[in-house]
């Protein structure tokens, strides 16, 4: 493998949504530039990028791949990235560590929701971005119409560079409008070769209006090229381009592209556009790393000279080489077992067999320059979003902003006693992805997995399976409800036993009053005159906290709840501690049920971002769901609603929320605290619990 110097490197994230081609682009790309020895198809799990089991089993991408094209002298670096926004952490980890987003579309989808979102996190990114209309070859293929949607929904930035001969079945070339030429693809091509001739009469009208446009575009995005261009002069090609890469840098242009990535037409064509436009890494502005351990500003220049520095985007565990990570070295350069520094960890990293990937395949080489992209295998303590430097520089990046997590069900493991290693191989997982995590709830002793979205859930179970040879079922997580009571009361508690030899004698007196929410459990001891021993007093204390976690009603927690121990008796020989933490009990159980108790749910604080059009739609099924709907105000081109919903009517949210904004709306949620249940909501879980406990019993 040749070395390539910063200067001749493009990165590059191949973003869209979900089934837009993004995996055969990349494909066909990587093929007909020769760096890839075979054309891997989605169809027959084949494609260089989805090569893991889950991927050809489900035929689409679900974590980030590298691959690269080797063009004009240039190394291309390719990011495939999925589509379901379910894996968008990985959509986002490509973005962040490439240097321009190249947004695919199907020529007849168009623009749609995956498309809006990775636009934004191009855009936050501030890369430049190309797009690609693949599938120029299918039914109903209109390249005006996704022109027009990109210009509507996107941005009015957009302009064609290549426009396409015919479509669907027709489509048979493309059209080059700063070249001036056409490319006709020989039917039946394998590797995208093609006869350049002139524009095609039948295409000549079109042309003219897409050429004409595009240079007024480039045109006014300066100042000396608008004079040129009203007085009616040439500008040459090279003028075109420099004055469209400059554009592109400012994002005040968007250049689009076409072709049909499964046939690789128009695969060498956008290869070329990339290295003519997207900048190397050394044209890169400094980055803005920090001093470790400081709030020290360090400037690092995307140069080998400089200080080095790499951010792991993404560490995938594969079978029979261990956990890899994928890094972007954004400072300095690294050669083939030099030692590195992630200073986060305190932990000295030997990189060796550093080495490129081509999908799965490592290809080892001997150094990486400043701005190039690597894989290393079994790093002893670096995880996803770690910096690697040196201990003279150490230094950490800026972060992966990965989205968090949106909905969690239950896990429950299918063969008792595994229980163990579902959790062992769930922080596994949890390790390589940031956007998935998990925890053991004690209070419902469930364990709860946490990720984006249905599918993502999903995957993870496989993967646990699949990896770990543990299986786990999904459940509905319990809701960790609490008791507590409205009212006040006064009781006894008394526990007396006559056995053959010594009895037990303990007796209380308390009474029960209720504390502000949140106020927690507070006991006062009020006897006066020794009418319980002091050294027995602890211990109806224990009793009623023993009593209090069974529950009043529904078996759940008794909580904010003050209780007064006011008198009682004991038994100089019969009575001791254990006597007297079952009066407690006793007492907690006679005095409780006339202190109006009641049940408390855990409520959410919910956030909705969603298109305008559906915000009835959301209103309606939030009020469904018992929400309390605080407000609305605008955020950017959304809706942002505020709402206080109960945790008990969010299971799944986000499958809803999805199928009721088509996908584009989005929420957070933040606990706020726990409140009062309505008694028809309460009754249902009261009786539910009545229920479970009648069939133990029937059980026992
Ligand atoms: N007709 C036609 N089909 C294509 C073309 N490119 C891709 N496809 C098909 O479209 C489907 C989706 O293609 P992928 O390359 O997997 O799309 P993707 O964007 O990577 O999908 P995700 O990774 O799931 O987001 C596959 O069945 C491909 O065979 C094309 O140029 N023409
Ligand atoms: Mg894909």
């Amino acid at each position: 493998m040749k070395e390539y110097p910063s200067t001749h490197i493009r990165n590059v994230a191949v973003v869209g949504h979900g089934g837009s081609g993004k995996t055969s682009l990349v494909d066909a790309l990587a093929f007909v530039a020769g760096s890839s020895k075979r054309h891997g198809r989605i169809k027959d799990g084949s494609s260089l990028t989805d090569y893991s089991p889950d991927e050809i089993e489900r035929g689409y991408s679900i974590s980030l791949a590298l691959a690269h094209a080797e063009w004009e002298g240039v190394k291309v670096n390719l990011f495939d990235t999925p589509g379901y926004l379910d894996f968008a952490g990985d959509a986002i980890a490509g973005i962040w560590a490439a240097d321009a987003s190249l947004i695919v579309l199907g020529a007849s989808a168009g623009v749609e929701t995956g498309t809006e979102k990775v636009w934004e996190y191009s855009r936050t990114c501030e890369h430049e971005a190309i797009f690609f209309v693949s599938m120029m070859d299918k039914e109903h293929a209109d390249f005006a119409k996704v022109y027009g949607q990109i210009r509507e929904r996107l941005t009015p930035k957009a302009i064609p560079v290549e426009i396409p001969i015919g479509a669907g079945a027709d489509f048979r070339g493309i059209v080059n409008l700063i070249t001036k030429t056409a490319h006709l693809y020989k039917a039946g091509t394998k590797t995208g070769e093609y006869d350049e001739v002139p524009i095609p009469k039948e295409i000549q009208a079109d042309y003219e209006k897409y050429e004409n446009d595009l240079i007024e575009t480039v045109a006014s995005t300066e100042d000396a090229l608008v004079e040129r261009y009203l007085e009616g002069k040439e500008i040459s090609h090279d003028e075109l381009v420099t004055a469209m890469r400059a554009a592109m840098r400012r994002r005040e242009l968007f250049p689009v592209f076409c072709g049909a990535a499964e046939l690789t037409y128009g695969a060498r064509a956008l290869l070329s556009e990339i290295v003519e436009l997207v900048p190397p890494p050394s044209d890169n502005p400094s980055v803005h790393a920090e001093k470790w351990g400081t709030v020290e500003k360090v400037e690092l220049q995307e140069a080998d000279q400089a200080p080095f520095s790499a951010l792991v985007f993404k560490t995938v565990s594969e079978p029979h080489v261990g956990d890899v990570s994928l890094f972007r070295i954004f400072s300095g350069m690294v050669k083939n077992g030099q030692e590195v520094y992630n200073p986060a960890r305190s932990a000295l990293e030997k990189l060796n067999h550093l080495s490129i990937s081509q999908g799965k395949d490592k290809i080892e080489v001997d150094a990486l320059h400043a701005g190039d992209v690597g894989v290393i295998a079994k790093l002893r303590d670096t995880h996803s979003n770690d910096t690697l430097s040196t201990q003279a520089t150490p230094v950490v990046l800026p972060r992966i902003p990965f989205p968090e997590a949106v909905i969690h069900v239950a896990v429950e493991a299918k063969e008792r006693g595994d229980e163990e290693k579902i959790n062992l191989g769930l922080a596994k997982l949890a390790e390589e992805d940031p956007t998935f995590h998990w925890e053991y709830n004690p209070d419902v002793r469930q364990t709860w997995i946490y990720g984006l979205g249905e599918r993502h859930l999903e995957v993870i179970l496989g993967r646990l399976a699949r990896k770990f040879g543990v299986h786990a079922n999904q459940a509905k997580p319990k809701i960790p409800y609490r008791e507590t009571i409205k009212g006040k009361a006064e009781g006894q508690g008394r526990h007396k036993k006559q056995t053959g030899g010594r009895g037990q004698f303990g007796d209380c007196w308390i009474r029960m009053l209720p504390m502000p929410r949140g106020g927690g459990y507070v006991f006062e001891d009020q006897i006066v005159g020794g009418a319980i021993p002091s050294k027995f007093i602890p211990a109806v204390d224990r009793g009623i906290q023993e009593a209090a976690v069974r529950g009043i009603q529904a078996g759940y927690p008794v909580v904010d709840f003050k209780v007064e121990l006011f008198d009682g008796s004991y038994h100089t020989v019969d009575s001791n501690e254990m006597s007297f933490k079952l009066a407690g009990i006793l007492a907690f159980r006679n005095v409780s049920p006339g202190c109006k108790p009641v049940l408390l749910e855990p409520l959410s604080d919910l956030e909705v971002l969603t298109p305008e059009e559906y915000l009835g739609a959301v209103m309606g099924d939030l009020n469904s769901r018992r929400g309390q709907i605080l407000g609305s105000e605008p955020d950017e081109k959304f809706l942002k609603l505020k709402a206080v919903v109960p945790e008990a009517e969010l299971y799944k949210y986000a499958t809803q929320l999805h199928s009721l904004t088509q996908g584009r709306g989005t929420f957070r949620k933040k606990f706020r605290g726990y409140a009062e249940m309505p008694s028809d909501a309460a009754a249902k879980v009261i009786d539910e619990f009545e229920k479970t406990k009648k069939e133990k019993e029937e059980e026992a």
